[in-house]
């Protein structure tokens, strides 16, 4: 079966990037879709041909899905990747494509559907023995009963809107007298921010760890999960650190994980790339919580420890082939870790940065990939979201890794905006993390500003000092100072470079 000879790619920034690379070792043409924010991206300049959709805010560009099945038409594109973010999890783009007898690289719209209702995923997943946080699997019609179920699973309890996810529409109820006022509220918010008011009940479990598993499907019967991901590093449910395994991962909690993770997909009829997060409470009891039907901002971890390309599997599976591995083929090598760097402050709770960078390049060496679309001299558009690039290192070892993060994020050179690098360095050193010891509330708990401001040690400061010199050295253009920078002392080639 051959694959695609081109392939649209409905997105923007590193993801479009890293989706076009693997079309180009494929053989397959790429064809970009651009707002006009967008004009001088890198995805656009990456790509083999290029459309302006629209201008620059989302939903008159990057969201439009008749737009992007246009330029299908009008470029003989034969297949949609989607990327993380717009339209990835839409159903209906994912039926009109269907309709254009153009192939999404992606699961079936009954799929996106079943899950896109945190409700319907529970009730599809319980029949497959997939273990749910106690609570009430439909929407709740009635306060009283619902006030009596909430009762008896015991305070503190959170109500979560069933259309939300990653967090949005959730409240924590922690005393009785309070259930019915906050009842309402939730199913006032879902339904503006969703237009949906249906909510449900679940006990509240504190301080869990976030795990989630990678699963592959294809159209001829095979499910295969590709291991877990710790993502327990989050603010505000954003995701900051993720690595892969999970430092707290036990051979006998894998194999459980692993078979809910699989029987998940099997539930929804699954075909591509889907994640499946569960909570884990401190007792290592684990809850599926929601399944994300689209290739996550993190898969380059997975990628890391399994030497699989997730991308590339993609494409294979959407054009009918099998998957190239099997459960049993499966293994974990070494240690991975991402840093999101986003154009944040976290000095400044975190607030969003936004600017031109003016010094940008990128560590590199042995066991360090950046996925980025990002140069010097180039503007943040306002319009999307402020993840400039991720840093992912992997190593033989989850100790290596953390040694080999804190030598990149040194050599790390990104100036005029703020980034997320110190926190990741902060990350990096502390005991807790260090340990593996830690949870969902590690930020809240362990992080204040003050944190970003340790002292550079040797190997750090002689990391930067390196990156400097390089940088300059690329910038002038003249290879002729390296030598005397060689033969200067390092201490003087710091003070000048940093
Ligand atoms: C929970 C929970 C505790 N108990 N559900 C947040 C995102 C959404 N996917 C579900 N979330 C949570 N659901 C019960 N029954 C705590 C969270 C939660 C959380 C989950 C994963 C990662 C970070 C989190 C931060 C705060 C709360």
């Amino acid at each position: 079966m051959a694959l695609f000879s081109k392939i649209l790619i409905a997105n923007r920034g590193e993801i479009a990037i890293r989706v076009m690379r693997a079309c180009r070792e494929l053989g397959i043409r790429s064809v970009a879709v651009y707002s006009e924010a967008d004009r001088q991206s890198l995805h656009v300049r990456y790509a083999d041909e290029a459309y302006c959709i629209g201008p620059g805010p989302s939903n008159q560009s990057y969201l439009l899905g008749d737009r992007i099945i246009e330029v299908c038409r009008k470029t003989g594109a034969e297949a949609v990747h989607p990327g993380y973010g717009f339209l990835s999890e839409n159903a209906g783009f994912a039926r009109a494509l269907r309709e254009a007898g153009i192939v999404l690289i992606g699961p079936d719209p009954e799929a996106m559907e079943i899950m896109g209702s945190k409700i319907g995923a529970k009730q599809a997943v319980e029949k497959f023995g997939v273990p749910l946080v106690p609570g009430i699997n439909e929407a709740i019609r009635d306060t009283a009963s619902a006030r009596e179920v909430a009762k008896k699973i015991g305070f503190p309890v959170l109500v979560k809107a069933s259309a939300g996810g990653g967090g949005k529409g959730m409240r924590i109820v922690e005393r009785e007298e309070d259930f019915e006022s906050e009842l309402q509220r939730a199913q006032s918010e879902a339904l503006s921010a969703f237009g949906d008011d249906a909510v449900f009940i679940e006990k509240y479990v504190s301080a869990p760890r976030h795990i989630e598993f990678q699963v592959m499907a294809d159209r001829h019967g095979n499910i295969c999960h590709l291991f877990e991901r710790e993502c327990s590093i989050q603010r505000r449910h954003q995701k900051l650190v993720e690595e892969a395994p999970s430092p707290v991962m036990t051979p006998e909690l894998r194999q459980r994980m692993g078979d809910a993770a699989v029987n998940v997909a099997r539930a929804c009829n699954y075909t591509g790339a889907g994640t499946v997060e569960f909570l884990v409470s401190g007792s290592g009891d684990f809850y599926f919580l929601e399944m994300n039907t689209r290739l996550q901002v993190e898969h380059p971890v997975t990628e890391m420890i399994t030497g699989v390309d997730l991308v590339k599997e993609q494409i294979r599976v959407a054009a009918g082939l099998p998957l190239s591995f099997s459960q049993e083929t499966l293994q974990i090598r070494g240690h991975a870790i991402e840093l999101r760097v986003c154009a944040e402050d976290p000095a400044n709770g975190f607030l969003p940065d936004i600017g031109r960078i003016t010094e940008y390049s990128i560590p590199k060496g042995p066991g360090i990939r950046v996925d980025d679309a990002m140069e010097s001299g180039l503007e943040i558009p306002v319009f999307y979201d402020n993840m400039i690039a991720k840093l992912i290192v992997w190593a033989g070892s989850r100790d290596e890794a953390m040694e080999r993060m804190q030598r990149a994020i040194a050599e790390y050179r990104l100036k005029g905006i703020a980034t997320t690098l110190p926190f990741g360095r902060f990350v990096m050193a502390h005991e807790a993390f260090r340990e593996g010891n830690f949870d969902t509330s590690f930020i809240e708990r362990y992080f204040t500003p003050e944190q970003l401001h340790l002292p550079l040690t040797e190997a750090e400061e002689e990391a930067a000092a390196f990156a400097a010199v390089l940088a300059w050295n690329a910038e002038t253009q003249s290879a002729a100072v390296l030598p005397a920078l060689q033969t200067a002392n390092w201490q003087q080639a710091r003070k000048q470079l940093r």
